[in-house]
């Protein structure tokens, strides 16, 4: 299978965030995509590309136009103003205040996020912008007859909805690629979040839409972050209602749990009837990710490749999270190897 990759992603590199009440270095970090690519390498699943650049169009079809010209601009705004560090939100629109945008740069910067864990930084705009090309060259890949193709992208997206980042999340990738598959004349897509937090973003985005099946398998949101979103009974809403199905599990889930979902997803993926999968890659749920609490050896990503190529559908895997940085390498090519028969 086809990877496509750009260095762009080594433009963005965060300083710090919060973690148990210390300010830690940001587990979401640039040597985590250098071990992936390493990894396709050496397996040689396929040959590694450059992507293409189709534009901000099929972006702002996810993302509103204030949300990206503010994400654009934000760095630039803060070196007039002569900032030193990261940009990072540290107020926002919680109940009791109201949902407004201000004109301060860090009001503004609360009004488009959900949470203080995606810092921008000078090139955080140029990477994001290139994992969406990283994302759209790869689902024009499939579009153009290939049976899968695997999007290595940094920063994740999954956490991002439409004006909204967060949980390291910028531009939603995934729902990006859905949406790319629509717009050229797929009818159904389905999108399979295997990553450990709940997909929020792309929830939300597709919430109201019967045209992208989103299931989400996740450490339960009671417990884990992204807390306010991702639970059982949230199954879409309108036109949506059906369309949306979480699979919150206990912390310390293994295998044998986490595949009980993984089966109950695909088979709500097969009745849909989706053309295309779309899989958000996410390898922290692995046993010894520093930030999760589910517990997946290496070898259990090589039957979840196997399961999901069962279901026969052209696959687009966009990579997510995933932060045991030695391993992430290993687990995210084991789902891609699993797929391809391994
Ligand atoms: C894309 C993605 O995986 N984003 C995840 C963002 C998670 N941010 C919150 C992390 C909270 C970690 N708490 C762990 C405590 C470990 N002692
Ligand atoms: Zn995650």
């Amino acid at each position: 299978m086809l990877t496509y990759y750009s260095d762009d992603h080594h433009l963005h590199h965060g300083k710090c965030e919060l973690i148990d009440g210390q300010l830690m270095p940001c587990f979401e970090k640039p040597q985590r995509a250098d071990h992936i690519l390493a990894r396709v390498k050496q397996r040689q699943i396929g040959d590694v590309r450059a992507p293409k650049d189709f534009g901000l169009a099929p972006i702002e079809r996810i993302h509103s136009k204030a949300y990206l010209e503010f994400f654009e601009g934000a760095w630039a705004r803060w070196q007039e103003q002569g900032g030193k560090g990261d940009l990072l939100p540290f107020t926002w629109p919680a109940r009791t205040l109201r949902r407004m945008i201000p004109n301060d740069l860090h009001g503004q910067l609360g009004y488009y996020s959900f949470d203080g864990g995606a810092p921008i930084t000078a090139g955080t705009w140029q990477a994001a912008y290139s994992a969406a090309q990283v994302a759209l060259s790869a689902q024009q890949e499939i579009a153009n007859g290939a049976h899968s193709a695997f999007a290595l992208c940094r920063p994740p997206g999954h956490h991002a909805a439409g004006d909204v980042m967060g949980g390291y999340c910028y531009l939603n990738n995934a729902a990006i690629a859905a949406q790319a598959f629509l717009d050229q004349g797929r009818k159904k897509v389905a999108i399979l979040d295997v990553d450990y937090h709940h997909g929020n973003g792309t929830q939300d985005i597709f919430y109201q839409r019967s045209d992208v099946l989103f299931a989400s398998i996740h450490g339960d949101p009671a417990e884990e972050f992204p807390f306010f979103l991702g639970y059982a009974d949230e199954l879409g809403e309108g036109a949506g209602e059906g369309y949306n199905f979480n699979y919150p599990l206990p912390m310390g889930s293994s295998w044998d749990t986490w595949n009980a979902a993984l089966e109950q997803a695909c088979q709500r993926i097969a009745e849909y009837g989706a053309e295309v999968l779309v899989v958000s890659l996410g390898v922290d749920t692995y046993m010894e990710d520093p930030i999760s609490q589910f517990k997946l050896d290496s070898p259990d990503y090589l039957a979840m490749g196997r399961r999901i190529a069962a279901l026969g559908l052209p696959t687009l895997f966009i990579m997510e999270g995933g932060y045991a940085v030695e391993a992430i390498g290993v687990n995210a090519v084991n789902v891609l190897e699993g797929f391809e028969g391994a």
